[in-house]
């Protein structure tokens, strides 16, 4: 097992990681990080060289959902070969953060997007992007998962300053100590402000749909167009996403960032420390309605039916903390049941084994 190197510090690694490793049989393992995701592969950096890696059958073959792989920022023990050019990924040292949303579509599955993610930067610009309907989901997916959220209203110069500062004002009224910036990839000094947040030894994120920025934000960052972006004569790739996985990166400042493709879709489940946390004046409020068990639709002495009507709750903000309460329940209902029925085909196999077994 190799030291805490100063080049897996410069990652992030430090004596608190490592506490965290219960791993018994350290021979010959290596502590590295997730750069990048494909489909059955990972790169894994030791800060020195990235090399691809591929996870442990028998991790591969006892996992029971998404969560068990690997994500994009995760401090993995791993061994290398072949003069280290290639990696097998033995285990997933336990995450401090994890970024995850309902895999997109009817699948009822967690889809990971990053872990161990300091500082989660929501993108939205400033054209019609802007949504404060979709910033909250995001901040509740954020929320939940102890990441420090920062808003990013991305191209400033297609407004006025009027204009950009209605914006923030209107996200300011409803969430007044959610820190929100603006900037702009198109000059030189539009993003000084995103980079005057960044801390070396942090690992950030950029989050948001497709087309807001990101890339052009990471690129700016770099200081160099190394990354994709999308051409504004590319007018028949309307709607397709640029960036197509996700992969850290590691900035001059010291900072580490992930890169992710635009999310078209952002379904929830499990979320409940991530409503309480983004909507928090409604659960302040929730606490004086008559019952209970109130549901905030129809009852008598619900206080938030009371603060809808007598305006002190927004009705939109009010609809999406019910919408998305609602959506959880159904997705979670649905993910326990799917479980249940996988583990009663196992418990089934078994006996037909076993029977089998008895008869010979
Ligand atoms: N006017 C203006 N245009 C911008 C700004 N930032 C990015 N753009 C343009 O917006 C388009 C999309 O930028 P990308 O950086 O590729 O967007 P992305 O968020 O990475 O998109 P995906 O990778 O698909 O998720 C490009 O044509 C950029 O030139 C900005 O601050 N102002
Ligand atoms: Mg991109
Ligand atoms: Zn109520």
């Amino acid at each position: 097992m190799n030291e805490i190197t100063h080049n897996l510090e410069e990652l992030g690694f430090d004596k608190r990681w490592r506490d965290k490793i219960h791993t018994e049989n350290l021979e010959g393992l290596n502590i590295a990080r997730v750069t990048a995701v494909h489909k059955d592969s990972y790169m894994i950096t030791n800060g020195e060289s990235d090399v691809l890696a591929e996870l442990l059958g028998k991790v591969m073959y006892s996992a029971n959902s998404a969560l068990d792989y690997p994500a994009v920022g995760d401090w993995v023990l791993a061994s290398y070969y072949d003069h280290n050019t290639f990696a097998i990924i033995h285990e997933i040292i336990q995450r401090k953060t994890l970024l995850k949303r309902k895999a997109a579509g009817k699948k009822i599955d967690f889809q990971l997007i990053a872990a161990n993610i300091d500082v989660a930067f929501i993108v939205q610009s400033l054209d019609d992007n802007f949504n404060v309907r979709r910033l909250e989901r995001y901040l509740t997916m954020i929320n939940e998962s102890n990441i420090k959220p920062i808003v990013l209203l991305s191209k400033n110069d297609l407004l006025s300053p009027v204009e950009v500062e209605e914006r923030i004002v209107e996200i300011k009224k409803i969430m007044p100590n959610l820190d929100v910036q603006s900037f702009c990839n198109t000059k030189e000094s539009g993003f000084k402000n995103v980079q005057e947040l960044l801390n070396s030894g942090i690992t950030y994120c950029l989050l948001g749909s497709s087309g807001v920025g990101k890339t052009s934000l990471l690129n700016n960052l770099i200081g160099d167009n190394r990354f994709k972006t999308k051409q504004v004569r590319e007018k028949d790739s309307k709607g397709r996403h640029v960036t197509t996985h996700r992969q850290l990166i590691m900035l001059d400042c010291g900072a580490m960032i992930v890169d992710t493709p635009g999310m078209r879709e952002l379904g929830n489940f499990s979320i409940e420390t991530g409503l309480k946390e983004t909507f928090t004046e409604i659960t302040e409020l929730s606490r004086n309605c008559l019952f209970n068990d109130c549901t905030h639709v129809v009852e008598k002495g619900c206080a938030l039916l009371s603060a809808v009507k007598n305006g002190k709750l927004s009705e939109k903000r009010y609809e999406n903390f019910l919408k998305m309460n609602k959506e959880s329940a159904f997705n979670e209902m649905s993910y326990l049941e799917k479980r249940k029925k996988e583990k009663q085909f196992g418990k089934m196999c078994k006996t037909i084994m076993k029977e089998k077994k008895n008869l010979k």
